[in-house]
């Protein structure tokens, strides 16, 4: 027979072993024995993209609202043990850009090597005060910061690959290296590199989640539609934090 105390202490210990890992203390779910258990936020990571001031009002290329996700991004920040931070970071002549193809239309595409590619009006420019990141959004928790977008004939979407889909920015092998299995996404602009990092998060074979309270969409035709379809065909789970951990 288990004696009370032994079955106290074995509480104890499991609970310790719970949380050995666990330096995140805001979440915690209910087991179905009723205890409490910790959030044990050590395989998962936050990765947020591109919350830069061409982003936001009076940038560039604004995403409407866009500014409104940095204080939410901030509370999302306290449930995570690893951050990271993506940053937009062109040179000023980028092949993307409507001021180095002055023949085609801004927001319309034009086919390069590695496929069609949207022009942008210039933003993100490296140095720029446009490329630096919203002054409200809390930096100092990331562990690194992903720049991409910086070679003049590809541009990149995506945190791990560019557009061509082959140049890796280097981020799978730091997930690898730290062990992590689960990836949430917030940041701007959800229909380009907000989408691209999920999609290619998952096909990397990372259990990945799009926290929907913290993004907004550029929205260039049908492209917040698509994204949707896309988080579907892809697993990409789309809703609050509450409902992934
Ligand atoms: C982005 C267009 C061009 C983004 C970056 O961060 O979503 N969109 N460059
Ligand atoms: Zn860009």
């Amino acid at each position: 027979m288990l004696s009370r105390r032994n079955f106290i202490l074995g509480l104890l210990t499991s609970n310790l072993i719970f949380n050995q890992n666990s330096i995140v203390t805001g979440h915690q779910k209910t087991t179905n024995s009723g205890a409490t258990k910790q959030y044990n936020g050590s395989k998962d990571i936050l990765i947020i993209v591109d919350v830069q001031n061409d982003f936001c009002p009076g940038g560039s290329l604004p995403v409407k609202n866009g500014d409104k996700v940095v204080e939410v991004i901030n509370e999302i920040q306290k449930s995570f043990q690893y951050i990271a931070l993506t940053q937009d970071w062109h040179p000023k002549d980028h092949s993307s850009f409507s001021t180095t193809n002055p023949d085609i239309d801004v927001f319309s595409t034009k086919k390069m090597p590695y496929g069609n590619q949207v022009i942008w009006p210039p933003h993100c420019i490296i140095g720029s005060k446009g490329a630096e990141f919203h002054k409200n959004l809390i930096t100092n928790k990331a562990s690194f910061i992903i720049r991409k977008g910086f070679r003049k004939n590809i541009d990149s979407y995506s945190g791990f690959f560019e557009n061509d889909r082959v140049t890796s920015t280097g981020l799978d092998g730091i997930l690898k290296e730290l062990n992590i299995k689960r990836v949430f996404v917030v940041g701007l602009a959800l229909d380009f590199c907000v989408q691209y990092t999920a999609i290619d998060s998952a096909s990397l074979g990372y259990k990945t989640f799009v926290i929907k309270n913290a993004t907004l969409p550029v929205n260039i035709g049908n492209s917040v539609q698509e994204t949707i379809k896309n988080f579907k065909k892809y697993n990409v789970g789309y809703g609050k934090l509450e409902e992934f951990i």
